[in-house]
């Protein structure tokens, strides 16, 4: 079975009920999530030895959101007990021409105070086959900072292919701490996944000045960030979804990658919107599934797209999408699955 590990912070999160605002809500809907906790789930429901490494405290807040992982097949055999908190995510729905808000309570969290050191990098990636995180992680405290370039130099000497979803959150840091941050962790990346903006904020990417940007032409602008991106950094494959919002309840999806050679557009899909969250996160678990079982870019690409649409439909952060019903939306034939 194939083993991959994620690194980065899972929170609780807490929206009031039925489309209500914060300020009318008296009680919350509780789920957790958090973009690299996401993806273990993803993964984890696609068969594969998903492990989540993180910090959280050693209390019964800490316990659930192990538990919660545990109850998705997530091996949470890294995750370390100690420290004070569990962050916290308050989010309101978005409905209509009305979008959804996100109030952050993660400072002084377990993970963003946890020490590099605390964690066996080496005992970790023995055996492992993929490691992926994001720009969320780096962006918690200096220290996280440090952890996740210490994983990667770890990951690297263990030979394990490398993902980034770069996830820029201007919450968490500006974009010159992004980018004096991001640019070195970038040597250890293979296959990075960003759209326009995380291009432009975390790496300082634009699109040529005779490349638009807008409307139908919106792909060459992408196809012309993507190879700079690839050039500079030789990633063995450049991917981004491709979003047209309608409203906060409708969109349209696709992606785009770039294999250093060719560049290949998904289907597309028209999504009325359940929940949006988790939407990238469960991309990069449909396109790391998808590029272990295909190693095709196309067939790997669909998967992904398919996932993430499938991911719109249903509440919460997690993916719960199986690899069937992804195929069954996606057209594929399942040929290549991996065990
Ligand atoms: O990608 C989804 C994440 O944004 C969500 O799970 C919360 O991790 C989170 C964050 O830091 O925004």
């Amino acid at each position: 079975m194939k083993k991959v590990v994620t690194l980065g912070e899972i929170m609780l999160r807490l929206s009031p009920p039925e489309h209500q605002r914060f300020v009318q809500a008296s009680q919350f809907d509780i789920v957790y999530g958090g973009g690299e906790a996401n993806v273990a789930v993803s993964l984890a429901n696609y068969g594969m030895d998903a492990f989540f490494v993180s910090k959280l405290p050693d209390n019964p807040i800490g316990q659930s959101a192990v538990n919660e992982l545990r109850k998705f097949g997530v091996h949470t055999d890294y995750i370390l007990r100690g420290g004070e908190r569990v962050g916290i995510y308050y989010l309101e729905h978005g409905a209509s021409m009305r979008a959804s808000n996100v109030v952050y309570d993660r400072a002084r969290s377990a993970i963003a105070e946890a020490k590099a050191d605390e964690f066996d990098f080496d005992a970790i990636f023995t055996g492992a086959d993929w490691f992926h995180f994001s720009g969320i992680t780096p962006a918690i405290s200096l220290e996280a900072r440090d952890m996740t370039l210490k994983a990667l130099q770890a990951a690297k000497r263990h030979g394990v292919t490398v993902s980034v979803d770069l996830n820029y959150r201007k919450k968490l840091w500006t974009p010159e701490e992004a980018k004096a941050c991001m640019t070195e962790l970038m040597a250890y990346v293979d296959v990075c996944i960003g759209n326009e903006e995380d291009a432009e904020k975390v790496l300082g990417f634009k699109p040529g000045e005779t490349d638009v940007t807008s409307g139908e032409l919106e792909i060459e602008g992408y196809k012309s960030i993507f190879k700079q991106m690839q050039e500079t950094f030789d990633f063995k494959y450049v991917v981004t979804t491709l979003r047209e919002s309608h409203s906060a309840s409708d969109n349209g999806w696709s992606a785009l990658i770039y294999n250093g050679q060719e560049f290949y557009q998904s289907k597309h899909y028209d999504i009325r919107i359940v929940d949006r969250v988790g939407g990238g996160d469960s991309f990069a678990g449909g396109l790391i599934y998808g590029l272990m079982a295909y190693e095709d870019q196309e067939k790997a690409l669909e998967f992904a797209v398919a996932a993430s649409a499938l991911k719109h439909t249903i509440a919460g952060d997690f993916n719960h999408a199986t690899i069937d019903e992804v195929l069954r939306l996606s057209g594929g034939d399942g040929s290549g699955r991996v065990e």
